[in-house]
C-alpha cells in the first residue's frame, strides 16, 4: 500500500466541457494503484488541464442584473472566520451587492471561531447568517481548527451548491464568487471546482508578484506530483475558494485543521474522478501572510494528510520500524510521539527545541451520521498522554506551545 504504480492502458476519451483550446497530443488513459486500489483515469492531467481550467469571464453573465432569474441550483457561500474584523465587512459587502443584484448566493455563513476581534458582530452587522464554530455539532466539542468549521458550517448550509472562501481576503472581489460557482451552475456533470490564482507576497511596501502560496509550491505540490500525479493540475491545490454539490461534500471526511484542503482534494478524486472536477482562474489573490514558524506547521499537517491517506502512518508508527530491534530500547515515538511536530530554532537566547502537539483528527462525512451530533470522530495517529519532555544536558532549552493546527 501507498506505492504507486502508474501505467497507461488506452487512448483518452474525456470529453471537453465548454473550453476551447487544442488538447495536447500526450500520454493517455491511465490507471493508478493508491492506498484504495487500482483507479481509472478517463483523461490525462494534461487533457483535464485543457479541458477542465476556466476562467472567470467564463462566467461573467451570472454576475450581470436580470431581470428574469433562470431555474438554476441554490447556493451556500461559507466563510471560515477567525480574526477576520478587518477584512469581513469588505467582502460581505461586495457579496451582498452581487446577491441584491442576481440572487447569488442565495445564502452567506460565516463561521466564527469566537474571535476576539469582533468578527461575529461586523459580519452580522453586514447581514451573513453568523454560527461560532463551537455551537454546531456540540457532540464533538469544541471545534478544532479550519477545517472542523468547515464541517460543522456545511450541517446548516442549505444550498445544492457550496462554496467556501477564505476571509482574510484583502482583494476580494465578486467574481470570486460567480466564478467559481460558474462552472458547478454551468454544467451538471462536475462536481466540484477549485480556485486558481496568482498569489502576491506583500511586506510592507514591497510586494512580490508570485511570492506567495510558500506551501502550496514547497509541500503541496511535491506531494501531489509524487503521490496524486493526477492531481497536479491544480495551480492552487490549498486555495480556500471552492464549491462542490452538497452530496459531495457530505459524501467526503474532513481533516480538522489545515489538511483539510488536500485531504479533500484526494477524497473528492476518489469519490467523483478527476473529469468531475475542475478549476477556474480568479486572476490574483492576496491574502493576510503567517509568519514562517507557522508555515512549517502548516506544512507538516500537510504531509501527515496526504500520509493518512497513502496508510504511511502505520508504516511510520513504529512497529514496521521496531520490527526486530531490541524491545528493551525505546520506541521511535518514545523519542517523538506521532502527533508532535519538533520545530528546532535559533534564537537570540540560543537554540531552542520547540515542541507543538499536531492532532491529525477527521470528521466523518456528514451524510454517514443519522443524527448530527453524534459523537464518532476519528482521531488518528491518537496522542497516548503528556508530551515528552526532552532535554539534552540542558544545552537546548524546551518550550512547549500547543496549537491546534
Ligand atoms: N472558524 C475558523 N476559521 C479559521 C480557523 N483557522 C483559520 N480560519 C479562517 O480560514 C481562512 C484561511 O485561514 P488562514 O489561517 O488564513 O490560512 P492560509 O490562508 O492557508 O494561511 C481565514 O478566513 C481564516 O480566518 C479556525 O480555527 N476556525
Ligand atoms: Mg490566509
Amino acid at each position: 500500500m501507498g506505492k504507486i504504480t502508474y501505467r497507461i492502458l488506452a487512448p483518452a476519451v474525456g470529453s471537453p466541457i465548454g473550453q476551447e483550446g487544442t488538447a495536447r497530443q500526450t500520454t493517455s488513459t491511465a490507471v493508478q494503484l493508491n492506498g484504495s486500489g487500482w483507479r481509472y483515469m478517463s483523461m490525462t492531467v494534461w487533457e483535464w488541464f485543457e479541458q477542465r481550467s476556466y476562467h472567470h469571464r467564463d462566467f461573467a453573465g451570472l454576475g450581470e442584473a436580470s431581470g428574469t432569474r433562470a431555474e438554476r441550483p441554490t447556493t451556500t457561500l461559507i466563510f471560515p472566520a477567525r480574526n477576520v474584523a478587518g477584512t469581513i465587512g469588505t467582502i460581505l459587502s461586495i457579496v451582498e451587492e452581487l446577491r441584491a443584484r442576481t440572487g447569488l448566493p442565495d445564502q452567506v455563513i460565516v463561521i466564527d471561531a469566537d474571535s476576539p476581534d469582533g468578527t461575529a458582530d461586523v459580519a452580522r452587522a453586514h447581514g451573513a447568517e453568523v454560527y461560532s464554530e463551537n455551537e454546531l455539532m456540540l457532540g464533538y466539542g469544541p471545534a478544532q481548527g479550519k477545517g472542523d468549521a468547515m464541517w460543522r458550517a456545511l450541517s446548516v448550509a442549505s444550498g445544492d451548491i457550496v462554496m467556501f472562501a477564505d476571509a482574510d481576503t484583502i482583494d476580494f472581489e465578486e467574481h470570486f464568487v460567480y466564478g467559481t460557482l460558474g462552472p458547478l451552475l454551468a454544467d451538471p456533470r462536475l462536481q466540484f471546482v477549485k480556485a486558481a490564482y496568482r498569489r502576491p507576497f506583500k511586506q510592507g511596501e514591497e510586494k512580490i508578484l508570485d511570492g506567495g502560496g510558500r506551501v502550496t509550491e514547497l509541500m503541496a505540490k511535491p506531494l501531489l506530483n509524487l503521490f496524486y500525479p493526477e492531481l497536479a493540475g491544480f495551480v492552487q491545490p490549498l486555495a480556500g475558494e471552492f464549491a462542490a454539490r452538497r452530496e459531495v461534500l457530505s459524501s467526503v471526511p474532513f481533516f480538522t485543521g489545515y489538511g483539510v484542503e488536500i485531504g479533500m482534494l484526494i477524497d473528492v478524486l476518489d469519490q467523483v474522478g478527476l473529469e468531475s472536477m475542475a478549476q477556474v482562474d480568479l486572476g490574483t489573490r492576496q491574502n493576510r501572510h503567517q509568519p514562517l514558524s507557522s508555515l512549517t506547521k502548516m506544512s507538516s499537517v500537510v504531509l501527515r494528510t496526504v500520509a493518512a491517506r497513502e496508510d504511511l502512518g502505520q508504516r511510520l508508527d513504529g512497529v514496521e520500524l521496531g520490527a526486530g530491534l531490541d524491545p528493551s530500547m525505546p520506541g521511535l515515538w518514545e523519542l517523538r510521539p506521532p502527533d508532535t511536530y519538533l520545530h528546532a530554532v535559533a534564537t537570540d537566547e540560543g537554540l531552542r527545541l520547540d515542541e507543538q502537539l499536531n492532532e491529525l483528527v477527521e470528521r466523518p462525512p456528514l451524510a454517514s451520521l443519522a443524527d448530527g451530533n453524534a459523537l464518532t470522530a476519528t482521531a488518528l495517529f491518537a496522542p497516548e498522554g503528556a508530551t515528552t519532555e526532552l532535554l539534552r544536558g540542558g544545552a537546548l532549552a524546551l518550550s512547549h506551545a500547543c496549537t491546534s493546527q
